[in-house]
């Protein structure tokens, strides 16, 4: 009885100490004009970013959020630990908020940092769906004058799910628009031409930092921003947080004495470093003093170097941040010529050409490897390129985990491709797969090796992982990990929490695509769910996608329209000719892998040309499969027995100057209609070729010849 009565004194005391902190945020569309365009947005208290909450450890967060639009949302508690019903991942751990409906997230604010939030509901977080969250420390132990929440973001005046469309149908456009792509005159005139070639033979289409063009580059809602309120002498805490959709920043401080104080809201050993690799998703916290003479510049540049965004901390004239050099397109191609094709088989135990490319400076987590270390300056200093490791960051206690626990071996590759923009994990996207199960009390070891050529940001719902780097025992604890494209990252965990947790990459983009997983505790679903489908989640990556492309030109005109999802397409394509031959194809497609698939369809033509009448139709199938060098192959037997191969290919000649071609040949070697005597077989041949000039995502002009229409020029729309 004594014992329940101090039990209950000592809970009491508990409750009574913990504050509730209240905020509202509602999230409505509205108007932005973040360059000279107007366009609609979904903005948090009639802002991007949304309001900053700050709380204190031992605080309860009680946060109302009101949806004040007329489609689903939500809120993710980005890093922070908490009960998994309150994580705000939609039909996962927590209900969708509905239009004109609320949910209040009611959670203890267990450990200090900066942090953030954003929607997880499709791809509202490009929209301005973010803010952040400050918790300060019960107790205050680092010593600074004023906190600055540094919000980065990459803006698009498109609909984010346009912008995604147009990446699923295969579009060069954005790289063309940001002048990232190396076309193949640029290639011979920069002596890069073996490196493309072998770029090619593996089929990637190029050298990509990042996938998307963007309008503009923000820190809190602005592409420069100044802060003349603080004070010469002062110092002040950044907290830095990228919450970008797809974009890596490299950020610079005009501070030189700069220190780095903390990552994803854990504190490390202070340290100076040049310039820092910022990933999707992660935060980075900084001390840094406010010259008596002047201001500081803060620097976030694109990692593709295609814009940057600036704040002016102070007043006076800037002490202005370093410089970083913007990649250069043409250098990473040329040392592509040195890559090998089996890259991905080897990765892991023969880290030659990985290690090759850090030391020529193409990744930028340059010194991520140990082995790295061993290079003498004089080496180093031969790096134009920018670099960051993670290895700077050191915890400041020991994060080892209980060695008695047994541990979970997983190996998660980080798999996908460009050219149909599908990103998987082991192969398989989100839908595809079962649960990651994992069993509270072990440790959960995962093993990152990213077979792509694009950084991967993997971040983990609901817990903090060791990053395993050089400092071994003081290895850092983070929510977000940045995977280097070609590289091989260790994370580590104890399992002790409950329920379902999503684990996916942070580019909003790959997300959507189907690079995602969900770690499970195996425990029973709770019941507030029970009206939200677990489906609704896991189905996220197999939405169809639909274009067409629409020719109109002096010597024919046609259709194609194109229907794809991850494992499946359909295509329907009509070509007229002036000359009265015409042809249409119909087939549905299923892709086995990455590159080839199989067909089945319908192909309809008139055998005499100039006679409409005589439409033949035949019954298809075949297999479509694309060759390294970017062919793309098809071969297929019709109804007749006639067999029929054909080669298509499409190049970017100059910046803005594609070259294409297309061969067919088709054979009758007599198996249902007779010949004529003496003949074993008839073959057809069928070719076109010519040039087209890109204006615009959907416009383009192009000139060419077709064996069946003559030669002419036209026009291209896409849509
Ligand atoms: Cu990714």
């Amino acid at each position: 009885m004594k014992l329940l009565l101090i039990l209950f004194i000592f809970c009491g005391i508990n409750v009574y100490a913990s504050e509730v902190v209240k905020y509202q945020l509602i999230i409505k569309e509205k108007n932005v004009e973040f360059t000279e365009r107007s366009v609609e947005a979904m903005t948090i208290n009639d802002s991007i970013p949304g309001p900053t909450l700050t709380f204190t450890e031992g605080d309860i967060a009680e946060i109302e959020v009101i949806n004040g639009m007329n489609t689903e949302t939500s809120i993710h508690w980005h890093g922070l630990i908490l009960p998994n019903f309150q994580d705000g991942v939609p039909y996962l751990t927590t209900p969708p908020i509905l239009p004109g409906k609320k949910f209040i997230y009611k959670f203890p604010i267990k450990h200090a940092g900066t942090y953030w939030y954003h929607s997880h509901t499709g791809l509202q977080e490009q929209r301005g769906v973010y803010g952040s969250i400050v918790i300060k420390p019960k107790k205050q132990l680092l010593k600074y004058d004023k906190d600055l929440v540094l919000v980065l973001s990459d803006w698009t005046n498109e609909n984010p799910d346009e912008v995604l469309r147009t990446l699923k149908r295969g579009s060069d456009w954005y790289s063309i628009k940001k002048k990232t792509a190396v076309s193949i005159s640029e290639a011979i005139s920069g002596g890069a031409f073996s490196g493309l070639l072998n770029l090619w033979k593996m089929r990637m289409p190029g050298i990509d930092i990042s996938d998307v063009y963007y309008d503009t580059f923000l820190i809190n809602g602005k592409n420069t921003i100044s802060y003349p309120e603080l004070k010469p002498g002062e110092v002040v805490r950044l907290r830095v947080i990228n919450a970008a959709a797809s974009t890596y920043f490299w950020t610079t401080i005009g501070d030189t004495k700069a220190k780095l104080i903390s990552a994803d809201g854990v504190d490390v050993r202070p340290i100076s470093v040049p310039q820092v690799l910022h990933a999707i998703a992660e935060t980075y916290d900084y001390l840094i003093t406010i010259p008596k003479n002047g201001s500081v510049e803060f620097r976030a540049l694109a990692q593709d170097g295609s814009g940057f965004a600036t704040a002016i901390l102070g007043q006076g004239e800037a002490h202005l941040a370093k410089r970083i050099t913007p990649p250069d397109y043409i250098k990473r191609t040329k040392m592509a010529s040195e890559m090998s094709m089996d890259h991905n088989m080897n990765m892991g135990n023969d880290n030659k050409m990985e290690h090759k490319m850090n030391h020529e400076g193409m990744m930028d987590h340059g010194m991520s490897h140990e082995h790295m270390m061993g290079h003498d300056d004089s080496e180093m200093k031969e790096k134009s390129a920018p670099s960051y490791s993670y290895d700077v960051l050191s915890s400041k206690m020991k994060t080892t985990i209980n060695d008695t626990n047994e541990i979970k071996d997983i190996t998660l590759n980080l798999t996908g491709n460009m050219w149909r923009y599908v990103w998987s994990l082991n192969g398989k996207t989100l839908s595809e797969a079962d649960k990651i199960k994992i069993r509270r009390g072990e440790t959960v070891r995962v093993v990152l090796n990213n077979k792509t050529m694009m950084h991967h940001p993997m971040h983990l719902h609901g817990h903090f992982f060791r990053v395993l780097n050089k400092n071994g025992e003081y290895s850092p604890l983070k929510h977000t990990v940045d995977v280097a494209p070609m590289s091989s990252v260790t994370i580590e965990f104890p399992a002790k929490e409950s329920g379902d947790w999503f684990f996916h990459c942070h580019v909003l983009y790959h997300m959507k695509g189907g690079m995602a997983r969900i770690f499970s505790y195996g425990d029973k679903r709770d019941e507030r769910l029970k009206n939200f489908a677990l489906s609704n989640v896991l189905d996220m990556d197999t939405h169809w996608y639909t274009w067409a492309k629409t020719q109109a030109a002096s010597h024919f005109s046609s259709i194609e329209i194109t229907s794809a999802n991850t494992r499946n397409q359909l295509n329907l394509g009509a070509e007229y000719g002036w000359n009265k031959n015409l042809e249409a194809d119909f087939s549905y497609d299923r892709f086995i892998s990455d590159y080839f698939r199989v067909y089945v369809g319908a192909n309809a033509d008139n055998k005499i040309e100039e006679k409409l009448g005589s439409v033949d139709t035949v019954g298809t199938i075949g297999i479509k499969w694309l060759l390294p060098y970017f062919i793309d192959s098809n071969l297929r037997l019709d109804s007749d027995l006639n067999i029929q191969l054909a080669f298509d290919v499409d190049y970017l000649l100059f910046p803005r100057t594609s070259f294409f071609a297309y061969w067919e040949m088709t054979n009758d070697f007599g198996w249902k209609n007779s010949l004529p005597s003496g003949r074993k077989s008839i073959s057809e041949y069928v070719w076109n070729s010519g040039l087209e000039y890109i204006f615009s995502k959907n416009l383009s002009i192009f000139a060419s010849y077709d064996s069946r229409f003559g030669a002419g020029g036209g026009l291209t729309y896409i849509w």
